[in-house]
């Protein structure tokens, strides 16, 4: 009887006692995902090395940047650092309404994907940005590849921009060619800069490309909720894909819903974590700029950030 009152009693203290204090996380390794733009893999790194700093396992797995949602909603990888509204919102969605992922935070910052030109390509086509004025200058982004058609340079086509059906909805005089990789555009970007050739590609922010080639995104149609599903919605009755991307789009963190109870500690922690445009841009720069690997952008960008992240720790 005494002993199991003894028990009852410190049954009925531990409860009392914060659950952080008690709960601990699991030792197995968090899985982190890694996708094919440099601040993503770079925000991954640092993100995961803060998790190692305060005693977490961590590993990294490269994934399809659209399949990922799957993965993280059946757990097979533990979170999402970047979930960008313009490419993932719709992948993201889907998932969430499947269950087993959700939203964890925003960053403070804005994103926008969409097509987007370097000054020099409005020196040779001044009616830009307006998406109409681009379309009128075709014949100045013509190319063999694309006979009397203009080129539009995408991106990776696991980033799903429908830049196709864009073109098809606006009946657009251009044709999409994808890029291999984001390293791709930027060397096609250098060298049409050299000769001043008019050039109009898939460009995001926050980025890099910023800092090095003043440019404007095109104007097209506002995107309105539903523009990649219902006719109705755009520019046409009868269209979808007959808008642009949105232009003040969110960043947001997703994790796998098991990661509160498995790493309730990570998770906290997780929470916390918010990078501003200027810092997810330099992240991007110390890899495609100053060519440094990853692992070491992110440890560079810890050591010099340290009163950012540290109180996330806490
Ligand atoms: C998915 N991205 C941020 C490269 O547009």
């Amino acid at each position: 009887m005494k002993h199991n009152l003894t028990r009852l009693v410190s049954a009925a203290a531990l409860a009392t006692c914060a659950p952080m204090a008690w709960a601990a996380d699991s030792t197995d390794p968090i899985i982190i995902p890694t996708h094919n733009w440099s601040s993503q893999i770079v925000m991954s790194n640092a993100v995961g090395q803060i998790l190692e700093s305060v005693g977490h396992s961590v590993e990294y797995v490269s994934t399809d940047s659209q399949a990922v949602y799957e993965s993280v909603r059946l757990g097979d990888v533990s979170l999402e650092l970047e979930v960008w509204e313009g490419a993932f919102g719709a992948s993201f969605r889907a998932a969430v309404e499947k269950g087993g992922i959700h939203d964890v935070t925003s960053h403070n910052a804005v994103t926008r994907e969409d097509w987007w030109y370097p000054m020099w390509s409005k020196e040779a086509c001044p009616g830009l940005p307006d998406w109409k004025a681009l379309n009128d200058c075709a014949a100045l982004f013509a190319t063999p590849e694309t006979g009397s058609k203009g080129r539009f340079l995408g991106g990776p086509v696991d980033w799903l921009k429908h830049d196709a059906e864009k073109v098809e909805a606006l009946g657009m005089n251009f044709q999409v060619v994808n890029a291999g990789s984001a390293a791709a555009i930027w060397a096609e970007l250098g060298a049409a800069e050299k000769t001043k050739t008019p050039i109009v590609v898939f460009n995001w922010t926050p980025n890099f490309a910023e800092a090095v080639w003043p440019g404007e995104f095109v104007e097209f149609p506002t995107w309105e909720d539903g523009c990649d599903k219902n006719p109705a919605v755009g520019l046409y009755p009868d269209k979808v894909y007959d808008c642009g991307n949105p232009a003040n789009g969110y960043l947001k963190i997703a994790a796998w819903d098991g990661m509160k109870d498995k790493w309730p500690g990570a998770y906290a922690l997780l929470s916390k974590v918010s990078f501003t445009n200027p810092q997810i841009a330099e992240m991007a720069k110390l890899v495609d700029i100053d060519g440094m690997e990853p692992e070491d952008a992110a440890a560079a960008w810890l050591a010099a950030n340290e009163s950012i992240w540290k109180p996330w720790t806490n």
